[in-house]
């Protein structure tokens, strides 16, 4: 993927003419830079902007990436997750800029971004997991992996189309002790970009911190994250007892999240919602902006 591109190669990546081009730089739907000699220069940020925000499906810019014919075919037909084991590699290398060069290429093919995290990031995350239990993955190497993905995604949301605000904000946190934060992190990038304030709050969030927390902000939606809960009565006291009861003053939605949250707790959190899947957060925002829209009306 080249960093610039002139007029006439964004036409031809586009296949539209030249003049379609101009006139949608001149209108601001895509940004530009012109030259000292009066040319225009789409950057490679602004194009995937421009073909996030529209939807757009332009094979041509990710299959020039790769010279694999099967690796090419996969992506023209959406399917990212051929691209999880360099993924892995890349990360595990700790190689930043291929991961998000990675997660550009898979936009292109797949712009619903949930699906982009859930079918080409997560799976290489599960896979270094499972190595690191098989002993064949260093705690090391596994932490090297994750500050490379971490990086990669905070650049990344710069790669990313934002909706206007819609208005609703959210808290998305960590409950306390816990650390695996890269869920939270990919919710708080959606959001974003569907137009939310979001409050990223992070790992390890003491539970009277985030209870004060919602209490100040009042949001809209409260969404904890917890992987891994050694101390059962604490975390269902703490959510019950403090963050529910926070969250239903300031009349926010409540979502707890995590890999065992549904099958370990149901029944026994007064959230709103439990997931195990971020796909969730999908159907929460439209329900949300949709009766935020009626409540206008
Ligand atoms: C990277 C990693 C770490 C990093 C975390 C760094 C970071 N900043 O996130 C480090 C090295 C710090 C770490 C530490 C530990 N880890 Co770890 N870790 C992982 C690994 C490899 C990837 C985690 C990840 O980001 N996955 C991708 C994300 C998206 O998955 P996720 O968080 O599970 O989220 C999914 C769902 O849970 C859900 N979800 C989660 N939160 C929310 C919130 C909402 C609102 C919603 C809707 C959904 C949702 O949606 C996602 C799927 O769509 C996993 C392997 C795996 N299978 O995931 C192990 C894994 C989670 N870790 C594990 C373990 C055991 C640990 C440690 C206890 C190891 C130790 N002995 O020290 C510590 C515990 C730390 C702590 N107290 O929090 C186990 C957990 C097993 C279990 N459930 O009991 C796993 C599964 C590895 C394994 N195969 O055994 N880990």
């Amino acid at each position: 993927m080249k960093n610039s591109y002139s007029t006439r190669e964004l036409a031809d990546l586009l296949s539209v003419n030249e003049s379609t081009v101009k006139r949608w730089a001149d209108s601001r739907f895509i940004e530009c830079v012109k030259t000292k000699g009066g040319h225009r220069k789409f950057s490679i940020k602004s194009i995937l902007r421009f073909i996030h925000e529209n939807q757009m499906n332009v094979p041509s810019l990710s299959l020039a990436e790769f010279d694999r014919k099967d690796v090419q075919a996969h992506l023209s037909a959406g399917f990212v997750d051929v691209l999880v084991p360099t993924l892995k590699e890349a990360a595990l290398q700790g190689d930043s800029n291929e991961v998000q060069r990675l997660l550009r290429t898979g936009l292109i093919s797949q712009p619903d971004i949930i699906l982009l995290y859930t079918q080409l990031l997560f799976p290489a995350l599960v896979d270094i997991g499972r190595d690191w239990e098989k002993g064949t993955v260093r705690v090391d190497a596994e932490h090297l992996a994750t500050q490379a993905i971490k990086s990669a995604l905070l650049r990344f949301q710069s790669d990313i189309h934002l909706k206007e605000t819609n208005g609703l904000s959210a808290v998305v946190s960590c409950f306390e002790g816990e650390t695996h934060d890269i869920a939270i992190t990919c919710i708080a990038g959606y959001l974003t970009s569907q137009g939310w304030r979001v409050y990223h709050l992070g790992q390890d969030i003491p539970t009277d911190d985030l209870s004060f927390f919602i209490r100040s902000k009042k949001p809209n939606l409260v969404a904890i994250s917890a992987d891994i809960v050694d101390a059962e009565r604490k975390f269902v006291f703490g959510i019950n007892n403090k963050i529910v009861p926070a969250a239903k003053k300031a009349g926010a939605m409540t979502i707890a999240g995590g890999l065992q949250i549904p099958s370990r707790f149901s029944g026994r959190l007064k959230c709103d919602m439990l997931s195990d899947n971020i796909s969730d957060i999908m159907a929460i925002h439209h329900n949300m902006t949709k009766e935020a829209a009626e409540a206008q009306t």
